[in-house]
């Protein structure tokens, strides 16, 4: 029997669509729920897709000594501590959930909320409400925020300019320097946080993911460590053209600062991204990202970071160019701290959009095991994390 051509031409077309459909059905797929990062490059390896469980080292647990109020008895002098405006309210909130939830309903730490005006009674009431623990709520005093005296406000305007053009993001929104700069050298200065040794930095808007059962201060205590991070990554080396200048001026004048056992060569290894380090002139540009920052103020408080973060204060960078808190913690504690000392806490998982720490582990919930990003594809090469791993050892 003939059948007429259009027939045939659909019989085909209907064909062709049905093995697409089996094809697509079929196909092989990577491992559910694994993307694989790209920095790690053939036969090598992300240690965010090894099974991760607890640290090694001495850890405690939840007990009824963690209550809220004066019966707490097992915390240490540490604090949650956010600097967060008024309008970022509903994103305090989120944090708070997901960290009071996977970490903080065990071990009840206070909260320490910074803002540069005062918080509204909305603020006070919402954020009380999302956790047992205690909260407190400081305004930072002027002489902690506003632009110091020697830094001129038409040179700052110039060079804001200049940077934008450049790409540097926020480099025009003179609080957004406030902020890099309290962020580096003076929270930690806050008459609130006397009496504490270790914080939690926490960020509104971000996400944890994986439930955690120790307490992370006694951990950093008990096990000597002076600074935690979940993510490492390039920094924008516009942003910092004479950081790295300034902290080797600052190092011929203090060469007994640096530590025998400091993350040097990690702060130079310029293989990562050559074009970085040229453009920041001898810097590889990796820095632990800060939002997320577990750490022991002893190590902020001691002379040389705060010989340090003088001499920076001081060559201007904070305004003229837009020096972010997180090279600067990572310069110094890489510098004047034993690496050992220096913690990656794979085991917490974290996301700053548009990056993550994802481990892979049961406890986790909520995000993909080792996915860096969920943002554009070009994101994986800021990864630093395996530079890290290069030079620093896992900390
Ligand atoms: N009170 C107050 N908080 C601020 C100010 N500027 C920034 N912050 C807080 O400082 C932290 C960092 O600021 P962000 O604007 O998130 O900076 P960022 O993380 O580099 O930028 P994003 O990638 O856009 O999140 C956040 O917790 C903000 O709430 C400010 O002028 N006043
Ligand atoms: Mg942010």
């Amino acid at each position: 029997m003939a059948v007429s051509r259009p027939v045939r031409v659909l019989g085909l077309a209907a064909l062709v669509m049905w093995l697409f459909f089996i094809w697509q059905l079929f196909k092989p797929s990577p491992p559910s729920g694994i993307l694989p990062g790209t920095q790690f490059g053939p036969g090598k390896h992300d240690p965010n897709l090894d099974a991760t469980g607890e640290p090694e080292g001495k850890l405690t647990y939840a007990s009824p000594d963690y209550a809220p109020g004066p019966s707490g008895t097992a915390r240490i002098p540490a604090t949650l501590l956010a600097l967060v405006r008024n309008e970022e309210l509903d994103g305090m909130l989120q944090s708070m959930h997901d960290l009071e939830r996977t970490w903080n309903h065990k071990f009840n730490y206070p909260w320490t909320f910074f803002n540069d005006v005062p918080f509204t009674e909305e603020f006070k009431t919402k954020t009380r409400a999302a956790t047992k623990a205690e909260c407190r709520y400081e305004v930072i005093p002027r002489e902690h925020w506003d632009m110091p005296s020697w830094i001129s406000k038409e040179l700052f305007d110039v060079s804001a300019k200049k940077l934008k053009e450049q790409g540097v993001q926020y480099a025009d929104m003179l609080s957004y320097h406030q902020m890099c700069r309290w962020n580096s050298g003076m929270f930690y200065k806050h008459p609130a946080l006397a009496d504490y040794q270790y914080y939690w930095r926490v960020e509104p808007n971000v996400h944890f993911f994986c439930d955690v059962d120790y307490d992370v201060f006694r951990y950093m205590r008990d096990n000597n460590k002076t600074y935690g991070f979940t993510i490492s990554l390039y920094d924008s080396p516009e942003s910092i053209p004479s950081l790295w200048p300034e902290t080797l001026k600052f190092l011929s004048e203090h060469p007994e600062y640096i530590h025998e056992n400091s993350a040097m060569e990690w702060l130079t290894d310029k293989d990562g991204r050559p074009e970085h380090y040229a453009k920041a002139n001898g810097y590889s540009t990796c820095h632990f990202w800060t939002n997320f920052e577990i750490a022991d103020m002893s190590f902020w408080r001691s002379k040389a970071y705060e010989d340090y973060f003088n001499h920076l204060d001081r060559a201007g960078g904070f305004f003229y160019e837009r020096w972010g808190d997180a090279p600067v913690h990572s310069i110094a504690v890489a510098l004047f701290e034993d690496k050992n000392r220096i913690h990656w806490f794979r085991d917490i998982g974290y996301q700053h959009i548009p990056f993550f720490n994802c481990p892979n582990s049961p406890k986790c919930k909520g995000c993909v095991t080792g996915r860096l990003t969920d943002g554009e594809p070009f994101l994986y090469k800021e990864d630093c994390r395996p530079n890290w791993f290069k030079y620093a050892g896992m900390g």
